[in-house]
């Protein structure tokens, strides 16, 4: 009976612990990219820049597809965090693109999200055909950039207040990204079974 009542007591414990929610959110969430979320962007597109807001590891990645679910290629993928970077094999076409993305949060935990952005070169081409155009949308283009994106060189064009972040957080396989877990949670189990057994005794002395 006793030995039942401890591994009850056990498998509470384990349970609790277990679902225990953590103190410290850490997690990656996306704090900027190129290109924006829901933007337009009017000239060439050769890399992808994810930065979080939150330390990454290397196993952060991304995907990319295009309007026909199209995988694109993606070359150079580097994670120097917070930020993630990766090349496209090709500078990309005229269409609408999506991109996955999955970090892994120094924490431990995995974060994934996903958001979309249109690339339309045509509208340069037609504009450039006429100078005074051209002109103009270039004034509009330096005047609408942000600062850091100015230091990368590159051209953002209109874009979308839509900052909704898609994201979902993967509590999948706990045990595959906190292996620390383990340890705490066995150490515990040990003490609780050292502290059960000693009242145990001086319980059972007590009534004889
Ligand atoms: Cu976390």
């Amino acid at each position: 009976m006793w030995r039942n009542m401890f591994k009850l007591a056990a498998v509470v414990l384990m349970f609790s612990l277990w679902a225990t929610p953590h103190e410290v959110e850490a997690h990656a969430h996306i704090d900027e990219t190129f290109p924006e979320d829901g933007s337009v962007q009017i000239e060439e597109v050769t890399k992808l820049k994810l930065t979080f807001d939150s330390g990454i590891e290397s196993h952060t990645t991304a995907e990319v597809t295009n309007d026909e679910g199209a995988q694109v290629k993606l070359t150079e993928q580097t994670v120097n965090s917070p930020v993630y970077k990766a090349i496209f094999e090709e500078p990309l076409s005229d269409g609408t693109y999506n991109v996955t993305w999955q970090a892994l949060a120094e924490d431990g935990h995995m974060t994934e999200g996903h958001f979309q952005f249109e690339v339309d070169l045509d509208e340069v081409e037609i504009e450039t055909n006429d100078e005074e155009a051209a002109t103009d949308e270039k004034e509009q283009a330096e005047r609408e950039e942000e600062p850091d994106i100015q230091e990368e060189g590159e051209d953002t064009a209109r874009v979308s207040i839509d900052k909704e972040e898609a994201e979902e957080e993967v509590e999948s396989s706990a045990l595959y990204q906190q292996p620390w877990l383990w340890i705490i949670l066995s150490t515990a189990l040990v003490v609780a079974a050292i502290i059960f057994f000693i009242l145990l005794k001086r319980k059972r002395s007590s009534w004889r």
